[in-house]
C-alpha cells in the first residue's frame, strides 16, 4: 500500500487518499467578527486537507499523514485559521512539516496558555500531547503543510468549539500578533 507525496506542492496522490474542503460556512462562530464571516461568500473554501489514514480513526498500528492547503485572507483582522482540535488521545503528538507559505502554528495546552509559532517553508513543528493545535495563513499566498499522527490519536474537536481558544492571530500595525483574548 503507497501513496505519493509531491514535496513540491505537497498534493498526496493514490489509492486511499480523501480530501475535505472547510468553507466560509463551515466555520461559523470560529472567528472573533462573526458578522464579517456571516456576511462573506459562505461558499468559499478556506482550506483543503488532503489524507492517507492506512488505519482508519482510532484503530492502532498506522502513521498518517495529511497536507493542509490553508488560503490566505483575513476574516476582519483575524487571519483565515484552520478550526483546530485536540487529540482525543490526549498523550498523542503530532508533527507539522511546511512545504510552502507562511503562517503560524497556534499551540494551547488544557491550563488555555497558548503560544505560536512562525511557520514558513521547510519549517518542522511538534504538537506536544495534551496541546490543541491550529494554524493560521499569516502570507500572500497559500500556506501548505503536511502533519503527521499516529492512527489511533482520535480527533476531539468540541472542547475547542466551546470554548476556543486564549488567543487568537491578528493583524496589528501589519503584522501578525497573537492577542490574548479579552
Ligand atoms: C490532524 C492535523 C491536520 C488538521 C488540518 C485541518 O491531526 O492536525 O491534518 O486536521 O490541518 O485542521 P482541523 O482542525 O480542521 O482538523
Ligand atoms: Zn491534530
Amino acid at each position: 500500500m503507497s501513496v505519493r507525496l509531491d514535496h513540491e506542492t505537497g498534493i498526496l496522490t493514490g489509492p486511499g487518499v480523501h480530501e475535505t474542503a472547510r468553507r466560509v460556512k463551515d466555520l461559523a462562530g470560529v472567528f472573533r467578527d462573526e458578522t464579517a464571516r456571516a456576511s462573506r461568500d459562505q461558499e468559499t473554501v478556506l482550506y483543503r486537507v488532503q489524507a492517507w489514514e492506512p488505519q482508519p480513526e482510532g484503530k492502532p498500528g498506522a502513521v498518517c499523514l495529511a497536507t493542509t492547503f490553508l488560503e490566505p485572507g483575513k476574516v476582519g483582522d483575524e487571519y483565515f485559521l484552520t478550526r483546530g482540535h485536540f487529540h482525543a488521545n490526549e498523550d498523542r503528538p503530532e508533527m507539522e512539516v511546511v512545504i510552502s507559505g507562511r503562517g503560524a502554528l497556534v499551540l494551547m495546552g488544557r491550563d488555555r496558555v497558548t503560544r505560536m509559532e512562525e511557520m514558513a517553508p521547510g519549517t518542522v513543528h511538534h504538537v506536544p500531547p495534551g496541546t490543541a493545535h491550529r494554524v493560521a495563513n499569516t502570507g500572500s499566498e497559500t500556506l501548505v503543510f503536511v502533519s503527521y499522527w499516529a492512527s489511533e490519536t482520535g480527533h476531539d474537536y468540541a472542547a475547542i468549539r466551546e470554548q476556543g481558544f486564549s488567543a487568537r492571530v491578528r493583524e496589528v500595525d501589519g503584522r501578525p500578533v497573537l492577542v490574548p483574548v479579552s
